[in-house]
């Protein structure tokens, strides 16, 4: 557990920052959040296409989309109606420990990246009502190539493997940058089954 590195743009980039028993609590953590909230497929705003990524949240509110109503927060699980569990306590302070400046969290997203074909589009995060505060994102499980642009879609962009542990912070100027998973690298972790992959992507949604 390094300090973190500043990047250019205010990224903030901590490989391998949970080592592997923090990364089997944290893990448990995660499952006993699902236990309660369950995976559900989201799907796109107007098509209805289904993401490949399956999620589910911790906090106050959470991050969800359907066809019906698109991209947004809610307080609840959009299939059984109920609260989202808290965000776990160890998350909580492994933002302080990366972000001591920022404002608590309030959404934890969970991306579960279930089959090898799963992946994430080139987006911005920008549903958020503070679109200061930094967004914080965990990785557990098998590899992923990140990709990460610029403030434009059609900026260059540059690919960054994100590795069971890694923690990365797009702070700053990087906060506004556009960003997605081009694809899991299979058999490249032992902490789930190949080739499974849990992002946790922490945010702070309304202003502080
Ligand atoms: O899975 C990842 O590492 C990125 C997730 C992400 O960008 C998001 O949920 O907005
Ligand atoms: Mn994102």
């Amino acid at each position: 557990m390094a300090a973190p590195l500043h990047g250019e743009d205010g990224l903030i980039w901590a490989p391998g920052w949970l080592d592997r028993a923090a990364q089997q609590v944290l893990l448990e953590d995660v499952r006993a959040v699902l236990r309660r909230a369950p995976l559900y497929t989201p799907t796109m705003p107007r098509s209805g296409a289904p993401l490949s990524v399956r999620m589910s949240n911790a906090g106050a509110l959470g991050w969800v989309t359907d066809k019906q109503d698109g991209y947004r927060y809610q307080a609840t699980h959009p299939a059984t109606g109920a609260p989202w569990p808290p965000i776990p306590a160890r998350l909580l302070a492994l933002w302080s420990d990366i972000l001591p400046d920022a404002p608590p969290p309030e959404a934890c997203l969970i991306n579960w990246y279930g089959q090898a074909g799963a992946r994430m589009g080139l987006h911005r995060d920008r549903d958020e009502e503070d679109l200061e505060t930094p967004v914080l994102s965990v990785s557990l499980g098998a590899d992923a190539w990140f990709r990460l642009g610029g403030l434009r879609r059609g900026d260059p962009t540059r690919r960054m493997k994100l590795s069971s542990g890694d923690v990365l912070a797009l702070a700053g100027k990087s906060r506004h940058f556009y960003h997605g998973i081009d694809r899991i690298v299979p058999d490249s972790s032992t902490l789930l089954t190949s080739p499974q992959r849990l992002n946790l992507t922490l945010r702070r949604v309304t202003r502080a």
